[in-house]
């Protein structure tokens, strides 16, 4: 497995749009196991493929234990917005601010066989799912801001930016987990 780099706010890959997966494959699964062990080491809930580059319309999740890879989802099903919490983003770290968003979301997506499957989801799941959706079609929690919300939020990464040139995040990988290639060997 490999840990991925992590694209931040300034790569144009993540105000692109995303290419819905034709075939799901072992390079989809590989891709997905990948982006699993990258949002993990990172301490994500979410993870999206233009966060790590890729522009295939799949995204990876864990929320309270339950871990789920969704391919080409969709909103079919949403409340109004009603629900106000604090978000960040793995792509703009460091970086906070209050979205409004619906309380429930039925999704629809595609699993890695392939098969299309349906999930209704309220609280933390129902954020995270709309946050990764909104990745795979450009979209940040920075645009769901106010004017002067957004604005300050940019301030601050005007800031922490100079933290990652090249618009790249590079994760230390967790010597706990660094199986294959122990120091002793090298
Ligand atoms: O896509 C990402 O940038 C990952 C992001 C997703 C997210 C989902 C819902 C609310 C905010 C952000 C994160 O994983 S942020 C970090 C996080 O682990 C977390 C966020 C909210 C509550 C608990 C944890
Ligand atoms: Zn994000």
């Amino acid at each position: 497995m490999t840990i991925l780099d992590i694209r931040v706010l300034g790569d144009p890959v993540l105000r692109d749009e995303t290419t819905p997966i034709s075939e799901v494959t072992d390079e989809t699964r590989a891709l997905a196991r990948d982006m699993f062990e990258t949002m993990r080491l990172a301490s994500g809930i979410g993870l999206a493929a233009p966060q790590v580059g890729r522009r295939e319309r799949m995204a990876v999740i864990e929320v309270n234990d339950k871990a789920f890879v969704i391919i080409n989802p969709e909103i079919v099903e949403s409340d109004a917005k009603t629900a106000k919490a604090e978000e960040g983003c793995l792509s703009i770290p460091d970086v906070y601010g209050d979205v409004e968003r619906p309380a429930r979301v039925r999704v629809r997506a595609l699993d890695l066989d392939g098969r299309q499957f349906e999930i209704e989801a309220t609280d933390l799941l129902a954020r995270c799912l709309q946050h990764e959706i909104d990745h795979l079609h450009g979209r940040l929690f920075l645009d769901h801001l106010s004017v002067l919300k957004r604005r300050s939020a940019l301030a601050k990464w005007g800031k922490e930016k100079q933290k990652y040139p090249g618009f790249v995040r590079k994760l230390e990988a967790d010597p706990a987990r660094t199986h294959e290639h122990p120091d002793e060997e090298l």
